[in-house]
């Protein structure tokens, strides 16, 4: 995969998509969502691909929002269709079949921290910043940060960050729950590989079908979420890596799943 704003590199079933617009502090434009947009189409389809990292190109900044000269200019039907497109490449992200780990390398601020949190897990580096500045230019957060942002670390601290455009620390950040664990920026992208390469030893079938079960049980009450999880845990017993993970466990040996 091919493209002027990010960069795609394959290894040992884990793919590392790197928003590569270091200039501007890997800001995205139309073109670099555009581009995430077919990347992910891709990687959906990618049945080799078991796990996807997303990080930033550079040391200084994961996404530092969206392009603020891209938008400066535009109308509401304009502003309405850009953010469309930000949500449109947010929720692939989160329903890729594959987990997907947020790299957070430096700035994570407006899109930026929305593209970080539209991912399964975030590990961030210790010179990570976390924040929601759109206040400080006229708008509000746009690619869903006003519904994930509280979905993840409670009403109080999101609109704490939201309404004052506050940025946090990466230290602070994990206190809160917004990333997962920390680096120094030395460690922190063979930590997410080491998680990545484990993730994609486990069964493929099973680990798509956790995604899955937590992404959409969070969208309903907890009864209904529960019959949902035991038709996703019957569903397992249709498949051969089921037959070969307890048969693995059970010979003490380590199972050889197919993706079957
Ligand atoms: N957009 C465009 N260019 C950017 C952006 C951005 N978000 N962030 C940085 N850049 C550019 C700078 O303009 C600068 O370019 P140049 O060298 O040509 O002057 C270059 O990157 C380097 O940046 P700085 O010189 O500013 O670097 P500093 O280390 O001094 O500062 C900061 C780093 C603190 C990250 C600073 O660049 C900054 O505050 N950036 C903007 C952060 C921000 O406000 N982000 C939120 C943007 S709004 C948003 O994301 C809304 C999302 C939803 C949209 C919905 C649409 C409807």
């Amino acid at each position: 995969m091919e493209y002027a704003n990010l960069l795609v590199e394959k290894a040992e079933a884990v793919a590392t998509v790197t928003i590569n617009r270091p200039k501007s502090l890997n800001a995205l434009n139309k073109e670099t969502l555009l581009e995430m947009r077919d990347c992910f189409k891709a990687l959906a389809e990618d049945r080799s691909v078991r796990v996807v990292i997303i990080t930033g190109a550079g040391e200084k900044a994961f996404v530092a929002g969206a392009d603020i000269s891209f938008m400066q200019p535009l109308e509401p039907e304009a502003g309405k269709a850009f953010g469309r497109l930000g949500h449109e490449v947010t929720r692939m992200i989160e329903y890729l079949p594959q987990p997907v780990i947020a790299a957070i390398n430096g700035f994570a601020l407006g899109g930026g921290c929305e593209l970080a949190i539209s991912c399964d897990m975030r590990f961030a580096s210790t010179n990570a910043k976390f924040g929601q500045p759109e206040v400080n230019l006229g708008v509000i957060p746009g690619f869903g940060g006003t519904q994930r942002l509280p979905r993840l670390i409670g009403k109080g601290l999101a609109n704490e960050l939201i309404f004052s455009g506050n940025i946090i620390d990466a230290e602070e950040a994990c206190r809160i729950g917004l990333v997962n664990r920390v680096f120094t920026p030395e460690n922190l992208m063979a930590e997410c590989r080491a998680l990545a390469q484990k993730i994609a030893t486990r069964g493929p079938g099973a680990v798509r079908l956790c995604k899955e079960a937590v992404n959409n049980g969070l969208e309903m009450d907890l009864q209904r979420a529960c019959v949902y999880e035991a038709d996703l845990f019957a569903h397992c017993f249709s498949s051969l890596d089921q037959k070969e993970g307890m048969s693995a466990f059970l010979e003490k040996r380590s199972p050889n799943f197919q993706d079957k």
